[in-house]
This record gives structure tokens, C-alpha cells and sequence, in this order.
């Protein structure tokens, strides 16, 4: 923040980009949400000289969405939000039965998924979160934490991630040795919008006092896991000149991805899919399936083909849930299903 932005210059300060510009029109001068709680929004506006006010704003009552970090946002003349920008790649997860999904930070550019190394890499972690990372239309970049608990700052680990997450760079880093923190920050340039998704304990918000000296609350060491540090999703101007959303961490059961996001990570299984004898293969005791010839030779990690199958479960479940027609398809079916075997029952 200096005296010397022009109001373009203090927008692309925000991470305003062109994307931005073309879903917002060209006549708004937004504000960005930095955090949101209750009933009122954290905003930083540009100020005709130039320089970014922070603004604590209540929504108007005809909002019909709730903002959420990152999002632009137009205020009144009253300093309501009157209105929320269309937005463009949103992080989601699952949320609780009969919620659909909840949207974690909006108008993203990447997605650095956190995880620590600590106590060994976890393949599974990484390529759920790589899934749920695509999954938000934004580029994943692979972050793993915590490299000064390796032998060789974590050059083994990356080697096994870029395996497991194809076309995604791997960056160890560690908050103890500085490891790796200026590769980051290559990744986090001026209007850039990028958002931490890791597991609670990961090293998120570490990160984020490592690049930018701040003194955000991180877990004290030790303390057993299972309680998040950072409760609330907010975001924060970099000196690098983008701009980082530091959110609390992410349960394995809410990821929540699509197909085409789980075809971005497993290239290997897309890949041998189009061999499998049937186009509509599901890869599970299907004749003449490349997938699973692949996971009898060892060409495929067994592992990898177990994750896959997990994740297509999951697919279909929570389409059965938000599609309401496939449910009431599904619930005619099973009273059919159950009436008949009542009837049979009787005989
Ligand atoms: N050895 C080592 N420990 C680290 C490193 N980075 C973070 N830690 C430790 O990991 C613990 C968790 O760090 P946090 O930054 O609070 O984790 P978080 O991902 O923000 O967790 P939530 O806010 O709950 O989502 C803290 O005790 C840190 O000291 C690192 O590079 N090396
Ligand atoms: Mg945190
Ligand atoms: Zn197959």
C-alpha cells in the first residue's frame, strides 16, 4: 500500500485481473472481500488517491448470495454491499447432507495444495486434494511442508508427488530452513490470486508468516491434532504482489470433485482407459480392461487404482444427492425393488 497507486494500479494491487474485469463490467469500481463473517464483510477499496481502505461492510438485505474471501463486491453509496461479482474459478466443498457445496475462496488463479511431509508423504492426500484443486478451474501447485524433516529437504518426496500429480510443479519447502520459499513466491506474482488448501496442522498459515514476516496464530508444536488454528477464511496482500488466502483445513470427506477433475490427476488410468475393450468400462471385472491388466503387471500402483475407485464412489454418490430427478429415480426404484421382495417374502 503506498500514496503513489493509481486506482487501476491499487485494484491489480488486489488481484484484480482482466477475468475479473470482463465478468464484473467495465463501469464498477469494486472492493475486495477479505474476510467474511456474520452479517458484515471485511472490504479493501480503492480510494481515489489511489491508495486501499479497509472497510467493514454490512450486506444489503436483497444480496441474494453470501460473499466470501476474494470476492468483488460493489458497494453503495449507503457502504453496504449492494451487489457480488459473477465469479470466476471457486475453490468448493462438500458440505453436509442436502447442502450441495460450500464455496471456499472465489475468484482464484492457483490453488496450492499443503501437505506436510512430516511423518512421510501421503499419496492419497495428494492426489485427493490435487482433484479437488482442478476441480476449482484454477492451476494447483504442489506445496510440501515441512522438507527439514527429511534427509534430503524433501528432493525424494517431490520426485513420488510429480508421479502422482502430473502437470502440477512441486515445490518443498520449509518454514525452519527458508527451503523452497523463494520458488514459492515466483508463483505468488502481482495479480496473482492464490488459495492454501492442506489438512489442519499442514503448515499453511506457517507458510504464510514465513514469506511475509507477519505473526498469524499457527498450532503450537505438539498439541494433538484434530482442532483447526485458523477458523476464519481471509486474505492477505503479499509483498511479493499477489495476493494469498490463508482458510482453516480440509477434512478428507469434503473433498468433493468431478469426473473431469479426477481425469486431471489420474492421466495414467484416462490414459489406458481409451485400451479397455468396452468405451464405458467401469474398470471393475469388466472383460479385456487395460486398467486393471496395468494393476496386474505392476504398471499401475495398485494404490493408485484403489484411490481412483474411491473417488468415483464418491462421484456418484453426490450426484445421486444433488441430482434431485436421479434420486427420485433412485427412490422409485428401490420401492419397486422393496415391495417386490416383500411380495416374495409373503409367498
Ligand atoms: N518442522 C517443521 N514444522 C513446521 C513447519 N511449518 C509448520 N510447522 C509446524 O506445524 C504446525 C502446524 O502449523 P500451522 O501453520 O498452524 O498449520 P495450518 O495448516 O495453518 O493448520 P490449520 O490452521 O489448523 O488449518 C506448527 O506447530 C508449526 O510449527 C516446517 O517447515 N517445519
Ligand atoms: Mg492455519
Ligand atoms: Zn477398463
Amino acid at each position: 500500500m503506498t500514496d503513489t497507486l493509481t486506482v487501476p494500479a491499487a485494484l491489480t494491487r488486489l488481484g484484480w485481473t482482466e477475468a475479473d474485469a470482463d465478468r464484473a463490467g467495465a463501469t464498477t469500481r469494486p472492493g475486495r472481500v477479505v474476510v467474511h463473517h456474520g452479517t458484515v464483510c471485511e472490504v479493501l477499496i480503492p480510494a481515489d488517491d489511489g491508495t486501499l481502505t479497509p472497510h467493514t461492510a454490512p450486506l444489503a438485505p436483497h444480496v441474494p448470495v453470501t460473499p466470501v474471501a476474494g470476492d468483488w463486491v460493489e458497494l453503495g453509496g449507503d457502504g453496504r454491499v449492494h451487489a457480488v461479482a459473477p465469479r470466476r474459478a471457486v475453490l468448493t466443498r462438500a458440505g453436509a447432507a442436502g447442502h450441495g457445496r460450500q464455496i471456499l475462496a472465489a475468484n482464484i488463479d492457483t490453488v496450492l495444495v499443503v501437505v506436510p511431509l512430516a511423518g512421510g508423504l501421503s499419496a492419497t492426500m495428494v492426489e485427493r486434494l490435487s482433484v479437488m484443486a482442478w476441480d476449482s478451474g484454477a492451476q494447483p501447485v504442489l506445496v510440501l511442508t515441512k522438507s527439514d524433516t527429511t534427509d534430503d529437504a524433501g528432493t525424494e518426496d517431490a520426485a513420488s508427488a510429480e508421479l502422482l500429480s502430473p502437470g502440477v510443479p512441486v515445490i518443498p519447502v520449509s518454514v525452519r530452513t527458508g527451503d523452497g520459499l523463494d520458488t514459492l513466491r515466483a508463483h505468488l506474482g502481482s495479480g496473482t490470486t492464490a488459495v492454501m488448501l492442506g489438512p489442519s496442522g499442514a503448515g499453511k498459515t506457517s507458510l504464510l508468516n514465513a514469506l511475509e514476516g507477519t505473526d498469524e496464530a499457527v498450532a503450537d508444536l505438539g498439541r494433538a491434532g484434530g482442532r483447526h488454528t485458523t477458523t476464519t477464511r481471509r486474505l492477505h496482500l503479499l509483498t511479493s504482489g499477489g495476493v494469498l488466502l490463508d482458510i482453516p483445513g480440509i477434512r478428507s470427506l469434503e473433498v468433493a470433485a468431478g469426473q473431469e477433475a479426477v481425469d486431471d490427476v489420474f492421466t495414467d488410468i484416462a490414459g489406458l482407459a481409451a485400451h479397455c475393450r468396452y468405451a464405458d468400462c467401469g474398470h471393475d471385472g469388466d472383460g479385456g480392461c487395460a486398467v486393471e491388466d496395468a494393476a496386474r503387471t505392476g504398471a499401475l500402483p495398485e494404490t493408485r487404482l484403489t484411490t481412483w475407485r474411491k473417488l468415483q464412489g464418491e462421484i456418484a454418490y453426490r450426484r445421486r444427492r444433488e441430482d434431485p430427478a436421479e434420486m427420485a429415480d433412485m427412490r422409485r426404484q428401490w420401492k419397486a425393488v422393496s415391495k417386490q421382495a416383500r411380495r416374495s417374502g409373503r409367498r
